[in-house]
């Protein structure tokens, strides 16, 4: 492998970078040796609006943009919150990509989600799947606005020879996440219901749905490994994403998917929960599949590291930890 193409110095922007991905992109940063990397609050810099966006780009001029900044959420978020979902995603992926493109910025990398894809994909999920059929209904606002994100960044490439990667996870899990009851995504939702049902003595622990979807998860900070390691690639390896017939897309996965009936076993695994696990089919399940086909990263050199079991573990000293700071 040739030498990476960004120096240690450069200047890098992480957008989002209080939220679970891009935590985890300034640590994996950090930790090889990158120093030049700017960030912004929400209340330093609101993403949706252009004029703060424009002038902080204008000022700080970043070499390289991670694209995290995202209102993300579960099924439960997704699914009620469709306009916020749609305007605010929109809002903040243009203003950052067009930002990027005014300011001369050299990589951009745009962080999506695996519901990108049609509902009812053959499976494992390739990248030329995208746009070949009807989308899962509880989350196309958000699905639409990152599918317009990726079609921006080709756009971009193809008319003003920008160099910009759209990179799309499948489901996300990790140090950091979002541990509300109702509006976050299963692992964590799952892990603060196993932990208080076993410190309250509850007999029974609730999962939403059937239990019969399957899901893949990726631990967040094999994700921003997966990031870094795109990010500074040589300029030949980087620009074998760069095509005019396809777009820039690069699925991250774990490889491998597990039943909810399944996970929910695990999580009570780590947690210590000994009770009955049952299933509210009131809620819905959303796409009953959903696996990444991880063959062209894998191709160019990158595979996920942590086993689900181990992650998990990580996950929950992660909860303990952020519910005894609250
Ligand atoms: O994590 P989750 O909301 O993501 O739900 P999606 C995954 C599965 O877990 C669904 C079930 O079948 C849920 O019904 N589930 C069981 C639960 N118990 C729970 C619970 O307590 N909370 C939650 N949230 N789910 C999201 C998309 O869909 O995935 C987003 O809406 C995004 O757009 C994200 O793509 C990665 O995979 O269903």
């Amino acid at each position: 492998m040739s030498k990476p193409a960004i120096a240690t110095e450069a200047k890098i922007y992480v957008a989002g970078h209080r939220g679970m991905v891009g935590g985890a992109i300034v640590r994996e940063l950090q930790s090889q040796g990158y120093s030049n990397i700017v960030t912004r609050t929400h209340a330093e810099l609101d993403l949706t609006n252009q004029a703060a966006v424009n002038a902080f780009f204008a000022a700080e001029k970043p070499g390289y943009v991670f694209l995290a900044a995202a209102k993300v959420g579960g099924i439960h978020a997704n699914n009620v919150y469709r306009g916020e979902f749609i305007y605010q995603n929109l809002m903040i992926q243009s203003n950052v990509i067009h930002a990027s493109f005014v300011n001369g910025v050299d990589r951009l990398m745009f962080l999506g989600s695996s519901c990108i894809y049609p509902k009812e994909a053959p499976q494992p999920i390739k990248e030329e799947y995208l746009l070949t059929g009807p989308l899962e209904q509880t989350n196309q606002p958000y699905a639409i606005a990152k599918i317009s994100g990726i079609e921006m960044c080709w756009s971009y490439n193809r008319q003003y020879g920008t160099k910009y990667l759209a990179v799309m996870p499948t489901n996300l899990y990790g140090p950091g996440d979002n541990y509300h009851p109702e509006n976050s995504h299963v692992i964590p939702a799952l892990i603060r219901r196993a932990h208080e049902g076993k410190l309250r003595g509850e007999p029974e622990f609730v999962v939403w749905g059937t239990g019969t979807p399957r899901r893949e998860f990726l631990f967040c900070e094999d994700m921003a490994n997966a990031c870094v390691y795109l990010m500074t690639l040589a300029q030949d390896e980087y620009e074998f994403f760069l095509h005019d017939t396809r777009p820039p897309l690069i699925n991250i996965g774990a490889g491998e998917d597990v039943t909810i009936a399944a996970l929910a076993k695990t999580i009570c695994e780590v947690v210590g929960y000994t009770g009955k696990i049952v299933f509210d089919q009131s809620k819905p399940d959303g796409t009953m599949r959903k696996l990444l086909d991880v063959a062209l990263l894998k191709s160019r050199g990158w595979v996920a590291k942590t086993a689900l079991h181990d992650g998990l573990a990580v996950a929950y000293e992660d909860f303990k930890a952020a519910s005894c700071s609250r």
